[in-house]
């Protein structure tokens, strides 16, 4: 499989934007072969195949690096609830809350969380995503923790899609578990975190370190046990409020802190220090109507990557699209459209510790997407259309 897509704006996403007028990539066995002008097309691949681009703007496929998109059931009814006027207290009652999902997610099938994943993922294709990484933590039992693993492995199979898993078994705890998290990390997580290993089922383990949720004592006993099986560590961390949960997986080299709204300078310097990107979330702000922003200045002055992606949730961030979060990211933090789309590409595949992709460079993966744009800054202009023409996946053109 050649092919040389020529007749484009590049954005390959090194040094800024690096754009490039008229600009054509070569594509061999599904990975980028040669980038860069036309009238520098080296000779040996001048009769391959073409495909014009019209003019169009040429980008690395997105990658959505925080995602929760297995799920059963659905929270619609309960966002109407509160916008009547029930109380967060009233919509639990009434069987609301992430709790809600966790039952319908145990009660459902595999076969029935795949079809429903496989129609969210649908949506995250139509914004541009090329790669996406899929959690658990709407099982919360060993058994429904590996069920949730099984159906996002088998997502990739399904679409042009790559996937990446995360074990989030430390998301919630569940009600038979109430005001006994240190047992359910010991029960339920770490069991769970060492089966789904040993059945191959995860790249990286994820946390919920919260006053809801677990102590950063609690993560870091998780932690120690992927650190031991040789697995990426990540966590949401400061969301709402700052318990120095970043700092922490920052110092055990983790690969990502997420959501980080509160977190404080100490927290911005250890992840500074330890190479750790800042995951910005801005569909989980919105919809909670949170206040406090991330800290953009400090991550920028400091040096810490920053990606963005949707957090793809029935909850807290009923969203697929990254452009949107892109749109976001820019007018409600002030990041920069090259920040946002740096955020959806080079750093969200950092996120992930994936170095294939996420720039257009020679020996990288051939997932890319055409957009109805000539300027990269459209993709986060606008709000709620997404301009793609056509996806690059593997090489092979699904327009
Ligand atoms: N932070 C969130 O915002 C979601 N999970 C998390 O760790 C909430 C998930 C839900 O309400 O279903
Ligand atoms: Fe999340």
């Amino acid at each position: 499989m050649a092919i040389l897509l020529h007749n484009a704006t590049l954005a390959p996403m090194v040094n800024g934007y690096g754009l490039t007028e008229d600009g054509a990539v070569a594509i061999l066995d599904g990975r980028i072969a040669w980038v860069g002008r036309m009238c520098n097309l080296p000779e040996t691949l001048v009769s391959l195949p073409r495909h014009d681009c019209g003019g169009r703007l040429l980008t690395p496929g997105l990658i959505d690096c925080h995602s929760h998109i297995v799920f059963g059931g659905d929270r619609a009814v309960e966002f109407e609830m509160r916008l009547n006027g029930a109380s967060y207290e009233e919509v639990a009652r009434a069987g609301g809350g992430i709790l809600s999902t966790v039952r319908a997610t145990r009660a459902a099938s595999e076969a029935d969380l795949l079809a429903s994943a496989l129609a969210r993922a649908d949506l995250m294709i139509a914004g541009g995503a090329t790669t996406i990484e899929v959690k658990s933590g709407y099982g919360l039992t060993v058994a429904d923790e590996l069920k949730m693993l099984r159906v996002a492995r088998q997502i990739a199979a399904h679409r042009p899609l790559r996937v990446v898993t995360t074990h989030l078994a430390a998301h919630a705890i569940p009600p038979e578990y109430a005001d006994r998290a240190d047992a359910y990390i010991d029960e339920v997580a770490i069991p769970s975190l060492h089966q789904a290993h040993a059945a191959g089922l995860i790249d990286a383990v994820d946390a919920f370190c919260e006053g809801i949720a677990f102590s950063p004592a609690q993560v870091e006993r998780l932690f120690r046990a992927a650190r031991a099986l040789g697995l990426p560590i990540k966590l949401h961390a400061e969301q709402l409020s700052d318990l120095k949960g970043a700092a922490m997986a920052a110092g055990m080299g983790a690969l990502s802190a997420d959501h980080v709204e509160y977190i404080a300078a100490d927290g911005v310097a250890a992840m500074a220090a330890a190479g750790s990107v800042a995951v910005i979330l801005p569909g989980a702000f919105y919809t909670l109507r949170e206040t406090q922003a991330p800290p953009i200045t400090a991550f920028r002055a400091a040096g810490v990557p920053m990606a963005v992606a949707t957090d793809f949730n029935p909850g807290t961030a009923p969203i697929a699209s990254l452009p949107l979060a892109m749109n976001m990211a820019c007018t409600l933090f002030r990041m920069t459209p090259l920040e946002a789309l740096a955020g959806t590409t080079t750093h969200a595949a950092r996120a992930l510790g994936l170095t294939d992709r996420g720039t257009l460079a020679p020996g990288q993966l051939a997932d890319l997407c055409l957009w109805d744009a000539r300027h990269p800054a459209e993709l986060s202009y606008r709000i709620g259309a997404t301009p793609l023409h056509a996806r690059i996946f593997g090489g092979r053109l699904d327009a």
